[in-house]
């Protein structure tokens, strides 16, 4: 200790009891021993990288701000089942997301314990909601767990914007633990990317999200598939405030969208879609079916979700209106508010 403790300070029971014990002063956390960690708390794959790395230059400031002080990034994958995922019922593939961001906070929550245990400071920031909503629209999560599973080295994002393990594919969550100490190795970016550019999850977005050429529209992708949270809620509020009476506002919205967003209200938000991941071939342990038979792959796992009667949401005169009508005659086509002001 620096500075010499006043008497009320120093008698004090619990002063007397750490100061009477030997203090190490933890040093750079030991990257086998930290992997060992991670697995046995339920991650799936694990790697580091450095607040200092280039690659992560935007990231710097919000996990600055999160954990002063922090060095390192743990970047964590938990796996997720792919036939829920690729299932036509919403239900059983948002029962997949939800379960397995929680198995990632549990994994997370427990590895910062240990951690914190072994002397180090150390956050785990959400792995998707709660976020920073007092900076909606703007940037609402304090770290973006993609670009630092990239430079870490656990896979590539594909075509349609989401990393994609080499191993696990795209059947991944992911999340990022921050720490105030160095690791004594960093990952390195892989050398090629699993992306097999086969298209097919542009051919599965129903509101034209993902150009061919990796060109990604998220203001189309989050008006339909976040229909029931953020902007999607403060619309169907509006909704409620705009009508003149019950009936008028059931004429505006189903029977099946109010019960779906009490759902989502009561339970955990519905995603509408997630079909570019649910189609995604690219990875070791997923790719053999598409090998062994494309067409066949296409008719199982593109063709039903594709077929699949539902209501896509789109932005009044938007390129996602003009490609969900054309492309998808069988689903109903509903123009509503992004629910953010100052956008249509
Ligand atoms: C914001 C966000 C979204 C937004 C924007 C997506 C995006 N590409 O950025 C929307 C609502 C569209 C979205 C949708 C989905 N998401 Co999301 N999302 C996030 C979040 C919170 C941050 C993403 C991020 O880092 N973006 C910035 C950079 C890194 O992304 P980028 O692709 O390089 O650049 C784009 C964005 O910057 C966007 N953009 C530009 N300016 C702005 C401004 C705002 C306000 C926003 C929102 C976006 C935006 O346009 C860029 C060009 O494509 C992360 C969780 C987290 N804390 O990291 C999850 C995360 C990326 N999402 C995930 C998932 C699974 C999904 C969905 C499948 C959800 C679902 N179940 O249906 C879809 C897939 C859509 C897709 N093809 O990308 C996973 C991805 C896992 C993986 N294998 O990579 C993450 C990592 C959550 C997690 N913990 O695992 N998501
Ligand atoms: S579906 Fe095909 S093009 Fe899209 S990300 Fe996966 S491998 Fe790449």
């Amino acid at each position: 200790m620096s500075d010499k403790l006043p008497p009320r300070l120093a008698d004090h029971p619990t002063v007397r009891k750490v100061l009477g014990r030997r203090t190490q002063r933890p040093g750079p956390l030991d990257a086998d021993w930290l992997r060992r960690i991670c697995l046995e708390a339920g991650a799936d794959d694990v790697a580091f990288a450095s607040v200092d790395n280039p690659d992560l230059a935007s990231e710097r400031d919000h996990v600055e701000g999160a954990l002063p002080g922090a060095q390192s990034y743990i970047s964590l994958v938990v796996k997720m089942n792919r036939d829920n995922v690729r299932s036509t019922a919403r239900s059983v593939a948002n029962q997949e997301f939800h379960r397995s961001g929680e198995i990632m906070n549990e994994a997370a929550h427990r590895i910062t314990r240990a951690l914190q245990d072994a002397g180090y400071r150390a956050i785990n920031p959400s792995m998707s909601f709660p976020m920073e909503m007092d900076k909606f629209p703007g940037r609402i999560w304090v770290v973006a767990h993609k670009p630092v599973a990239v430079a870490s080295g656990l896979g590539v994002m594909g075509i349609h914007r989401n990393v994609i393990h080499p191993k696990f594919g795209n059947f991944i969550l992911l999340g990022t633990i921050l720490v105030a100490a160095p690791v004594t190795s960093y990952g390195e970016p892989l050398d090629y990317s699993p992306c097999l550019e086969c298209k097919l999850c542009v051919a599965a977005c129903p509101v034209g999200a993902i150009g061919k050429n990796g060109e990604f529209d998220f203001v189309a992708c989050s008006v339909h598939n976040y229909r029931e949270f953020m902007g999607g809620f403060t619309d169907w509020a509006q909704t409620i405030a705009d009508s003149e009476d019950a009936a008028d506002f059931r004429s505006r919205v189903s029977d099946s969208e109010n019960a779906s967003m009490w759902q989502s209200l009561s339970f955990k938000a519905n995603y509408k879609a997630a079909y570019c991941l649910a189609v995604c071939p690219a990875g070791e342990d997923v790719i053999e079916p598409y090998l062994e038979d494309r067409k066949g792959f296409v008719k199982l796992v593109l063709k039903p979700l594709q077929d699949k009667e539902e209501t896509l949401y789109v932005l009044p005169d938007s390129d996602a209106k003009a490609h969900a009508e054309k492309r998808y005659p069988h689903k109903k086509v509903k123009v509503v508010d992004s629910g953010i002001r100052g956008r249509a």
